[in-house]
């Protein structure tokens, strides 16, 4: 009964057409575990050449385009548009995406999910012409099941609707009137806005009696004895399961009994291995629903265990200081955009390590997937950040409410997706927030103190959701040049991007390195937690070079991360250097940014070295870890 009532409606909705298409919201639950290929799981993964349509004019839903495109184009998915297609560089209005596929029939009885791993900004989903859902946001994940639409034996046609239109409402923000970064187009952060698929599109099937929604390892040690506290949630009335952690010859294997869908139990490891950058040694950790003498669903993930804290001058990892060497990045590539290429990724890794570097943030928004899986068997940590860049609380409160909406959906679709990663070590939940709509430097305006309280108290509650939803990491933010220091109260670690000898006393790298010197010193004096500089760093024109120090060669830039690591050096509270950055990289065009590209790399953008990456390679690899 249930079925055909479902489709009489389904068929009413259709035939009133699009306007009257309501298309539900993506659930964050649903991202929370990495769709896997195993016994009673399913996964196909769509990428390869869609159909492509600009819909520059926003008709296609309600000409029900996604009844099947005409007249299209193919693009390459994932994939930024703005890369692939040369009269679409700055187009950032509404595409359709389109393709189809045959669903196997060993599918049939299980439940089906359509995952996208990233659309940039917004997405609207169908399937077979039937609307399945939306999700705002980029860079994140988003689920639904399709089971309510799909066809057997036939190709059935998925349609994706995705516009990135910047907008102050947004997060990141774009066309902010009055914004300090005038640019175009006009993204209020120093990145190619680039749009689209730009991460794979899977369909994944799970048991449909019951399976394993998420699972959380928290990972703690007592002497030699490993801990993982082991959370389970299924979406089904299973009553019991297991879960056994293997690795280094052994396997420990723990009974559980589901309450409301829960269950809950620490899993002991003897002899425990640790994970650290010298170390990253990995257990799998085995969740397994049985009904009586069947097995209904199992899951496999890697963890690793180990423990972060604080002390006022250090972080620790399993109890020892650490230093961060690293980087800021960018998901960044010639004509990828920012499309995910492995081989580019994989490069990366290879090229950080050839660095000596031990970190890196994923500036600015979460990175895809597999950067994780890579980081904890690489043995790199991260500091995890949101898409909140360019976040300003200047006391517009309905736009404010809204981004706050769309920063608190990040927080929850970033910590699920990521939270049982050991590489990633801290969470950050913005990049240089303002309370001002310009970014702090350049901007003059004066705030009371009732409404510098409000801002404060707003974005206390980003720290608040990160420390709800994740007890066992550290929570920062990354202050920008001249912005509130109150700020710093919130913080775990203290985080700061800072530029003196480049934007301010541009040239003077000794001035700079005594500004940050002092600057730093202040900060610790006042809030006596630990501190890192997560941005600092010069622009270097590839094969540009001077006798004498100029601004903009690879000289200069060697000479400025050379002055600003020494003052790390000679103070014992800095626990992290984070160079601006790891490769050149697109922006939108503004005067300051040549060509449109920020050449802040320390490598090319098609990953060449500059000066900078081997004097980091010699310092690095030479150096003994900080303690
Ligand atoms: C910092 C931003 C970063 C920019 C960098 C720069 O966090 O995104 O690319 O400045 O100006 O303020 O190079």
């Amino acid at each position: 009964m249930k079925v055909k009532f479902t489709s009489i409606i389904l068929l009413i909705l259709m035939g009133m057409g699009a306007s009257a298409q309501n298309l539900k919201f993506a659930n964050p639950k649903d991202i929370a575990l990495t769709p896997r290929q195993n016994n009673f799981r399913n996964k196909l993964d769509l990428s390869g050449i869609w159909k492509f349509k600009k819909d520059s004019a926003n008709v296609g839903e309600k000409e029900q385009w996604f009844n099947g495109l005409e007249e299209f184009r193919s693009i390459a998915v994932p994939g930024s548009w703005n890369e692939q297609f040369t009269d679409m560089r700055d187009y950032l209005d509404w595409v359709w995406y389109e393709t189809e596929t045959y669903i196997p029939k060993s599918w049939k009885g299980e439940k089906i999910f359509i995952r996208v791993n990233d659309a940039t900004y917004a997405a609207k989903i169908w399937v077979n012409g039937n609307p399945v859902g939306q999700h705002e946001g980029c860079h994140v994940p988003f689920a639904f099941t399709l089971n309510d639409f799909i066809k057997w034996d036939a190709p059935n046609r998925i349609s994706i609707q995705v516009e990135n239109i910047l907008s102050p409402e947004r997060v990141p923000t774009g066309n902010v009137p009055g914004s300090s970064l005038p640019n175009y187009p006009a993204a209020n952060y120093d990145f190619f806005p680039y749009a689209g698929l730009n991460r794979s599109v899977l369909l994944y099937s799970v048991p449909d009696k019951a399976y394993i929604k998420d699972i959380t390892v928290r990972p703690d040690f007592e002497g030699t004895t490993g801990k993982l506290d082991v959370l389970v949630e299924q979406n089904g009335v299973v009553r019991s399961g297991k879960i056994i952690v293997s690795g280094f010859g052994q396997e420990v294997v723990e009974p559980i009994i589901f309450k409301n869908g829960m269950a809950n139990t620490v899993v002991e490891i003897p002899n425990v291995h640790l994970w650290s950058p010298d170390t990253p040694d990995l257990y799998d950790v085995t969740v397994v629903l049985n009904d009586g003498e069947n097995t209904v669903d199992e899951y496999s993930l890697e963890t690793g265990v180990r423990t972060v804290s604080v002390t006022e001058n250090e972080i620790l990892l399993n109890g020892k200081p650490i230093f961060l060497k690293g980087f800021g990045k960018h998901q960044d590539y010639p004509i990828n955009g920012r499309g995910t290429a492995l081989p580019v990724m994989v490069k990366d890794f290879e090229l950080m390590k050839w660095t000596g570097a031990n970190s890196f943030r994923t500036t600015h928004y979460p990175y895809d997937e597999e950067f994780y899986h890579m980081a904890d068997r690489e043995g790199i940590m991260i500091i995890g950040e949101t898409p909140a860049v360019g976040l300003f609380f200047s006391g517009d409160s309905v736009q404010e409410d809204k981004r706050q909406e769309i920063c608190m959906q990040y927080m929850h679709e970033m910590i699920y997706r990521d939270k049982n990663h050991p590489s990633v070590i801290m969470w950050c939940v913005a990049n240089e927030p303002s309370d001002k709509a310009s970014l702090g430097f350049s901007s003059a305006v004066r705030k009371t103190k009732a409404e510098k309280l409000r801002a404060y108290k707003k974005f206390e509650e980003h720290f608040k959701m990160a420390k709800a939803l994740d007890p066992t990491r550290l929570v920062m933010y990354v202050g920008v040049m001249m912005g509130p220091k109150d700020w710093f109260a919130l913080t775990d670690v203290i985080a700061i991007n800072r530029y003196y000898g480049w934007y301010t006393s541009p040239g003077n790298i000794e001035m700079g390195a005594n500004v940050i010197g002092k600057e730093l010193d202040k900060l610790h004096e006042k809030f006596k937690k630990p501190c890192m500089v997560t941005e600092f760093g010069a622009d270097s024109y590839p094969g540009f070079h001077s006798e004498q120090l100029e601004m903009f060669t690879e000289e200069f830039q060697k000479e400025f991360i050379k002055a600003y690591l020494d003052v790390a050096d000679s103070r014992e509270f800095v626990t992290g250097m984070h160079i601006w950055n790891f490769a050149d990289f697109k922006t939108s065009q503004a005067i300051i940014r040549f060509g449109g590209y920020n050449y802040k790399g320390v490598f090319t953008r098609d990953r060449k070295p500059k000066m900078a990456a081997h004097y980091l390679r010699e310092r690095w690899n030479s150096e003994a870890v900080k303690e």
